[in-house]
């Protein structure tokens, strides 16, 4: 027998990947863990009997000769699997997007840094020239849409899109999707959000906008995850962090990311949780993080994540063409056209007087003026940078100023400069021409 599992607290990605398992290896059992999301619980509640999907206390384990992981790789994460844990002679095959490293060894995987689990599995679809029913589609592009929000997530992945495209080309109903995808909110979801935005934290790292809060949890909140992204949203953070207080004993946090400059899985994961980049959770016993003892790792963890980033010294152009304010400016425009630059700084490097770009050429009205020395057209108090400055923040320096050059001084010296072409290479991998 082979049967397919996921990861407890089953989400659609893990239930659809599930359902898709069941479809490539024909005759294999689902087996969804007894807790699953809300949602989840929703969609089963009327389409379980549609397919092979089994609970884990009706399988008969000894008969298990191949065990399918999906949406997962760790073994404490499975619902009662233990019995198979110690099996010399079982057969494990692994289809993850979480790069996590977990425990469980595999003699085969697909793991992939993709938005959705499904993707993959929908990859393998794909290439068998599958034809699928407007269910499976619709369950399949569910769980696709859930982890990718809706192809929105910086974890998204042309691949995703394309599989999107195959499950809409197979009857995939978007009505029934969104029934699902966007549950409607109750009265305990909207007190509990009320709660959260009263007492919010905004804290600045570089330039992104962290937003922290801590809840009590008095009694149990379906969709909380999906209340977290609308509370970051509303609150207008780049990243969120709510713990949860569950009760004496333990809190759950759960992180979302719209930058991909803060890493929620990764941060999640010194907790024992994981995730995405774009979103995470974690459940942590009070007795080794008290809640604020936890808000205050997580701000050293997002400080690390920062700083192990690029910074401007990664950037930066050097050496530096630099022109004594007495050069005729026709000089300077001979120098700029045959280094290919659009701007010269003037002084010397422990004395800078100011910078001339393309643009105050059109300055000159007289071609005697071509005989002027640089000082006469420059711009004077040049802004300039420290080398451990952040990419993002040199960017928004730029638009903030209207400035193209930004020379970077360490020790009073020009070490470098960065240009509008330096941050664009940097951010979108667009090389200058
Ligand atoms: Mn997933």
């Amino acid at each position: 027998m082979i049967i397919i599992t996921t990861h407890k607290n089953t989400d659609f990605d893990a239930l659809a990947s599930v359902i898709a398992g069941t479809m490539l290896y024909p005759g294999a059992v689902g087996v969804i863990p007894k807790s699953v999301n809300n949602n989840v619980a929703r969609f089963l509640s009327t389409h379980k009997t549609a397919f092979n999907i089994v609970l884990p206390d009706e399988i008969d384990y000894d008969q298990v000769r191949r065990l399918i992981v999906v949406d997962t790789d760790q073994w404490r994460r499975l619902d009662r699997m233990e019995k198979l844990k110690r099996r010399q002679d079982l057969e494990i095959y692994i289809w993850d997007h979480h790069l996590s490293g977990g425990d469980i060894e595999a003699d085969w995987l697909c793991q992939e840094a993709v938005g959705a689990t499904v993707t993959l599995l929908v990859r393998e679809m794909k290439r068998r020239e599958m034809e699928l029913n407007p269910l499976v589609s619709t369950i399949l592009l569910i769980g696709l849409y859930e982890d990718t929000g809706h192809l929105s997530f910086p974890s998204t992945q042309a691949e995703d899109a394309s599989a999107a495209a195959f499950l809409l080309k197979n009857g995939a109903d978007l009505n029934v999707a969104s029934v699902f995808l966007n549950p409607p909110y109750e009265e305990i979801q909207k007190d509990i959000l009320f709660t959260m935005m009263q007492d919010t934290e905004k804290i600045q790292f570089n330039n992104y906008i962290i937003g922290f809060n801590i809840t009590n949890l008095e009694k149990k909140v379906p969709m909380l995850a999906a209340i977290v992204s609308m509370y970051r949203k509303i609150i207008n953070a780049d990243a969120v962090f709510v713990i949860f207080i569950n009760d004496e004993k333990s809190c759950t946090v759960i992180g979302r990311s719209g930058v991909d400059q803060i890493d929620v899985g990764a941060i999640l994961r010194n907790f024992n949780g994981g995730g995405h980049p774009a979103a995470g959770s974690a459940t942590v016993k009070t007795a080794d993080f008290s809640p604020h003892m936890l808000k205050s790792k997580i701000s050293e963890l997002i400080k690390q994540q920062q700083v192990s980033g690029a910074t401007i010294a990664d950037l930066m152009s050097f050496p530096v063409t630099l022109v004594p304010a007495d050069t005729p400016m026709r000089n300077v425009r001979d120098l700029m056209q045959e280094q290919k630059i659009r701007g010269v700084l003037v002084g010397t490097d422990r004395n800078l007087e100011g910078i001339v770009v393309l643009w105050d050429f059109k300055k000159l009205k007289r071609e005697s003026q071509w005989k002027s020395p640089v000082k006469a057209f420059m711009a004077r108090n040049v802004i300039t940078i420290a080398p451990d400055m952040q990419p993002a923040e040199a960017a928004q320096l730029m638009v903030k100023m209207n400035i193209g050059h930004l020379p970077v001084v360490h020790n009073q010296k020009i070490i470098g400069i960065v240009t509008r072409t330096d941050i664009l290479t940097y951010f979108y991998g667009i090389l200058p021409d």
